[in-house]
């Protein structure tokens, strides 16, 4: 029984890990002055359901700006504003997010922080209109990424791949084949895939 205990506590760590990612601002360094967070941000994809944490000191804080207060390290304007040293911010839509250290000073020295935010990964459990009239101009459009396609909301609490989705009458008879469709086929398979792995490991290990 103690390797079943072991499955469970490896699926319940490793899974809930594929769907959304926390990342730390400057990483190790946290939110602090001397930090090119310019570089920080390249190369890395946020998308919506991510998370930012910042870390940081007693001579700083963390300010949501627009573009404009950005520019101009003016957080007079600021929409939202956090102390603490411990702040995590939910990436909950599309488009670009400003933050600058409010300390006269650190944002002119480089205290501040722009992130590009792109839609989740396509999902079944919200199918998108196939033929919007206006394009969001950040949306993922890039069909090139091998990335794995985010899995529907509900993580597999039991582990039972051949689970399908709730009926709605609207999408049994789907004619239209989209990008969502496929990246629900290999959502599935990947589930298919993982929890055949664990029914393996579990007949080995018992
Ligand atoms: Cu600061």
């Amino acid at each position: 029984m103690g390797s079943t205990s072991v499955l469970l506590l490896l699926l319940l760590t490793v899974v809930p890990a594929v769907f959304a990612v926390t990342y730390r601002v400057g990483d190790v360094s946290g939110w602090t002055s001397g930090i090119d967070y310019t570089t920080w941000v390249t190369g890395k994809t946020f998308r919506v359901g991510d998370t930012l944490e910042f870390k940081y000191g007693p001579s700083h804080s963390v300010s949501v700006v627009n573009k404009a207060g950005f520019d101009a390290c003016d957080s007079s304007g600021a929409t939202q504003s956090f102390s603490g040293g411990d702040t995590k911010i939910d990436l909950t839509r599309v488009g670009t997010i400003h933050f600058i250290c409010p300390t006269p000073g650190h944002c002119l020295g480089g205290m501040k922080l722009a992130v590009p935010v792109l839609a989740a990964a396509p999902s079944p459990a919200t199918p998108s209109p196939t033929s919007s009239p206006k394009s969001p101009p950040l949306a993922p459009r890039s069909p090139r990424k091998p990335k794995t396609p985010s899995p529907p909301a509900s993580p597999p609490a039991n582990g039972s791949p051949s689970e399908s989705p709730a009926p709605s009458p609207s999408s049994l008879s789907s004619t239209t084949p989209s990008p969502s469709n496929a990246a629900f086929k290999g959502v599935m398979v990947s589930y298919g895939m993982m929890a055949f792995t664990m029914l393996l490991m579990f007949v080995a290990m018992s």
